[in-house]
């Protein structure tokens, strides 16, 4: 009798834990806004221009184009985009409608900005030529992203 009763507190514990386990980890990789992982699980919306994180994305000869949408959650799909140096960057640029202030993008560094009021997709074009890391942020830099140019 005794002995049951223990085994069944032991696994109602082993349960908890595992659950508590697993919040963890869920709660860890889409809080990490640097880690381009989660912010990828929460958009979902995926353009066909958006080809992932961390690489030069969508070379087509000899410009690079670059996509990042400002969401209603108050994030950009995209925490983090990387180019070359030396070639042609265009970087597309749109907001959800109800995103607020996030429909105001700032590139630093290249005295680049744009403003998509209703959704619709704006380009910027420069071409980086020193490495480094450039924020883009909204106009108030609550939404903020990372132009790692490499
Ligand atoms: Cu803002």
């Amino acid at each position: 009798m005794g002995l049951e009763r223990n085994t069944f507190i032991l696994m109602v514990l082993l349960m908890i834990s595992v659950w508590v386990g697993a919040m963890v980890v869920l709660f860890s990789s889409s809080g990490n806004a640097g880690a381009g992982d989660g912010a990828q699980g929460l958009a979902g919306d995926w353009g066909a221009g958006s080809s992932g994180q961390g690489g030069p994305v969508g070379n087509s000869g000899n410009v690079q184009d670059v996509y990042v949408k400002a969401l209603g959650t108050g994030f950009y799909d995209k925490q983090e985009v990387t180019v070359k140096k030396g070639v042609p960057v265009r970087f597309h640029f749109s907001a959800e409608r109800n995103s607020g202030c996030g429909r105001y993008i700032i590139i630093d560094g290249f005295n680049k900005s744009a403003v998509s009021r209703n959704g619709e997709e704006q380009v910027m074009e420069f071409t980086p030529t020193k490495a480094g890391r450039y924020a883009y942020h909204c106009s108030m830099n609550m939404f903020r992203g990372t132009l790692v140019v490499v």
